[in-house]
C-alpha cells in the first residue's frame, strides 16, 4: 500500500518510523511518503492560511497549495482515495479500518488553524473518492495525530504486518463487543489471583468464560454496542449471561 500524507508539521508524523509501522516500511508491505504543504507555496513567506471568508476568528487554509500537492500526487488515471481528519467528518470505525486496509494507495490531507477551504474537499471529490473522517466527539489541533491513529488501525491489517494473525481471528470472532480482561503470570501477584478458570485448561469453559466477559463489559461500558448487534450475533448461552 502506498500512503502519501500532506501537512504543515512533518515531524509530527516521525513515529512512522517506529515499531510495526515502521517494520511494515522496512519490509515494504508499506510506502509512505510525509509532504510538506509549503513545498507547493510560491510566496517568500510560504503562507497556506488566511482570514476566513465572511469573518470569523481563526485562520482557514488557502486552496492553492492544497490543489497543487493533489495534482502533484495523485495520477488522474490511477486516483488515491483521499481522507480529511476533520472533527466533522464520519467516524472513524473499524469497519472503515477494513475497508482502507484493501485499497492500493491512500492519500492523507491534513488541516491546521479553522480548516480547510471547502473548495480544495469539493475540488478532489471531482477526481477521486474522498471522506473526511472523525476520530470523536472531541477537538484536535490538526489532523496529523488522526493520521497516526488511522494509519495504526489500517496497517494493523495488511496481510503479513501482524506477526500474530490469531489475533485478528480473535477479534472479527468477537466481532461487536468490547474484549475481556486478560491475565499472564504470576499467578497470585499482590494478594490478586489469576482467575481460577484460566488456569485450569479446560478450554470450552475457558471460552465461555472469556465470552461471558465481553458481554458483562459491554453491557457495563458500551450499552450501545449491545443493542446494536444483528439478531443472530447472540445465541441462548450468551441471552443466559
Ligand atoms: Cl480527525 N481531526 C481534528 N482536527 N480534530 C478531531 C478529529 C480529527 N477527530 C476528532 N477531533
Amino acid at each position: 500500500m502506498r500512503v502519501d500524507v500532506v501537512t504543515v508539521f512533518p515531524q509530527y508524523l516521525a513515529p512512522l518510523e517506529l515499531s510495526l509501522i515502521g517494520r511494515a516500511r522496512q519490509r515494504g508491505i508499506l510506502d509512505v511518503a510525509v509532504h510538506d504543504l509549503r513545498d507547493w507555496t510560491h510566496d517568500v513567506h510560504r503562507t497556506v492560511d488566511d482570514s476566513p471568508a465572511g469573518g470569523g476568528a481563526g485562520m482557514i487554509m488557502r486552496p492553492e497549495p492544497w490543489g497543487e500537492a493533489f495534482d502533484a500526487l495523485a495520477d488522474p488515471a490511477n486516483p488515491p482515495r483521499l481522507l480529511v481528519p476533520s472533527p466533522a467528518g464520519v467516524p472513524f470505525r473499524q469497519a472503515m479500518a477494513v475497508e482502507l486496509a484493501a485499497e492500493p494507495h491512500l492519500m492523507f490531507a491534513c488541516g491546521r488553524y479553522e480548516g480547510i477551504d471547502q473548495r480544495v474537499i469539493d475540488h478532489a471529490a471531482a477526481h477521486m473518492p474522498v471522506t473526511e473522517v472523525s476520530l470523536g466527539d472531541y477537538v484536535l489541533f490538526g489532523g496529523e495525530v488522526a493520521v497516526l491513529v488511522i494509519l495504526e488501525a489500517v496497517t494493523r491489517l495488511i496481510p503479513g504486518v501482524l506477526g500474530n494473525a490469531q489475533s485478528l481471528d480473535d477479534e472479527s470472532h468477537n466481532a461487536g463487543l468490547l474484549e475481556s480482561p486478560s491475565y499472564t503470570k504470576p499467578a497470585v501477584w499482590r494478594g490478586r489471583e489469576v482467575p481460577e478458570v484460566l488456569l485450569s485448561g479446560h478450554h470450552a469453559r475457558i471460552e465461555r468464560w472469556r465470552r461471558d466477559q465481553s458481554l458483562l463489559r459491554t453491557a457495563r461500558r458500551r450499552p450501545e454496542l449491545l443493542a446494536g448487534l444483528p439478531p443472530d450475533a447472540l445465541d441462548a448461552a450468551d441471552r443466559a449471561t
